[in-house]
């Protein structure tokens, strides 16, 4: 099967042009004026830009957490993923304190295989570092294509390292060519706080967001991006939301360390006021909470200094029956917000339509900076020969209002209900087949492959 995509104006994280992109089998073959027109199908693009697929590599699916699960499936969380622009995620596998990381990633799959839409893959949540799990590193890396371990300065008794176990993770990820991601928070002064505020019978979404002030974050980034600058192992802070804690990684680069930064599309767009809406403030619970305007401020400005390098979603959606676990006491609200379909036409709208960022930064932070991050450029990540063909045809001009009526997630609701956005999603590639088009996705759950990345160290 080859596609020929004409006229477009293909944007990469370095280039704006206007040409023709033949796509032969799953890949891209070649790209110049007026190729020859031999595909066994032609897209007209004159009039619109072209992204690479957009990279979220931060969701979770389907996933056990605070008594319940997630409520997107693979299938449905890839397919509104490809909805949205994004071709492929990466999830989150958990392992159970006491077990292997192994029994994990056996568990993970028994939800996930045969079941996205989209392609994935998965960061290896190490929640029990011990000499059985540092056997373990350096099979996931060479063999399992897994190659960032996700740890939890937060939620002790469930995920929750401590820093004994972080060096010792640190050192062996590095050794064998890995990457660290971290939920850095402050576990303990969370935990404080909270039993504070419920034994003071402050029980409302608000006192989610008033235990985790932005010390808590602020110090828990200072000391991970401490302990890596000690150990040298590369490191990543995920869903990075406040100024303090940008300054905490400002501070590490003048020492010349090297330390890669996510922020959330939520946190760039969304801010504390919305805990003062009583108990509808829990549409917007999870950790860590929305800041405030001057912290939005900081994280765009972050984007254009380069001192944050992707945005992404932490895809964590409940129903609202879920939400209503903690109708009395916010420590019961299961923590995750839906964003899936919506960060790539959000990211547009409010970052290059309202000229916050560039064009090129846009693919940047939405889809290239992920990919070599986590070792899958340039298969993954931009438009060029030998790429995959992982492709959205972007309509700039179209106007469109973002509702949960409208949306393909599988939650009642919507964080942005009644939001116009400009730009929309119009046709999308993943791999050379054609995935939506005309607002239809055309590909079944199973078509999504389960992507090996290579080791970080090749290129970082
Ligand atoms: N934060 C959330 O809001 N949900 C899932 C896990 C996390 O760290
Ligand atoms: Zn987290
Ligand atoms: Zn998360």
């Amino acid at each position: 099967m080859s596609v020929l995509i004409k006229n477009g104006r293909i944007i990469t994280a370095a280039d704006d042009y206007i040409a023709d992109i033949l796509i032969e089998g799953e890949s891209i073959s070649a790209i110049g004026k007026n190729l020859a027109g031999k595909a066994d199908s032609i897209i007209d693009a004159s009039g619109k830009l072209i992204f690479p697929g957009g990279i979220d590599p931060h969701v979770h699916l389907d996933m056990p957490f605070m008594g319940t699960f997630s409520s997107d499936s693979y299938e449905t969380g890839t397919r509104a993923a490809l909805y949205g622009g994004t071709t492929m995620v990466i999830d989150f596998v958990l392992q159970t304190q006491g077990k292997s990381l192994q029994h994990a990633l056996n568990d993970w799959r028994s939800r996930s295989d045969n079941n996205c839409v989209g392609d994935y893959s998965f960061h290896m949540a190490v929640t029990d570092f011990n000499e059985d799990t540092k056997k373990e590193i350096k099979h996931f890396i060479e063999e399992e294509g897994i190659v960032s371990f996700k740890t939890f300065m937060a939620y002790k008794g469930a995920l929750m390292i401590d820093d004994r176990q972080m060096i010792g993770l640190m050192e062996e990820v590095k050794k064998c060519g890995g990457l660290i991601n971290v939920h850095a928070t402050n576990g303990d002064m969370i935990d404080y706080l909270v039993a504070k505020h419920r034994s003071e019978g402050k029980l409302s979404p608000l006192y989610h967001y008033l235990s985790q002030p932005e010390i808590t974050e602020a110090e828990a980034s200072e000391r991970f991006v401490d302990m890596a600058s000690y150990t040298g192992c590369p490191g990543y802070i995920v869903h990075l939301t406040c100024e303090g804690a940008l300054n905490a990684v400002r501070n590490a680069t003048k020492r010349n360390q090297k330390m890669f930064v996510e922020t959330c599309i939520q946190y760039l767009l969304l801010d504390a006021s919305l805990y003062e809406k009583d108990f509808e403030g829990a549409k917007w619970v999870m950790s860590p909470p929305l800041r405030e305007k001057k912290d939005q401020a900081s994280l765009w400005a972050g984007i254009n200094q380069g001192l944050v390098q992707v945005v992404a979603t932490d895809h964590c959606p409940f129903k609202w029956e879920q939400k209503l676990m903690g109708k009395n006491d916010f420590s019961k609200i299961p923590n995750g917000h839906p964003a899936i379909e919506n960060r790539m036409e959000l990211l547009y709208s409010e970052g290059v339509a309202k000229g916050k960022i560039t064009l090129n930064k846009y693919v940047e932070v939405s889809s290239t900076n992920a990919a070599k991050i986590f070792g899958m450029y340039p298969r993954k990540g931009t438009i060029a020969p030998g790429s995959d063909a992982d492709i959205v045809i972007f309509d700039p001009n179209e106007k469109h209002v973002l509702s949960a009526a409208a949306h393909h997630m599988n939650v009642d609701y919507s964080g942005y209900e009644g939001w116009e956005v400009t730009g929309k999603v119009k046709t999308v590639l993943l791999r050379g087949k054609l995935v939506i088009d005309n607002d239809k996705c055309l590909a079944e759950k199973g078509y999504g492959q389960f992507i090996k990345r290579k080791k970080v160290s090749q290129i970082i």
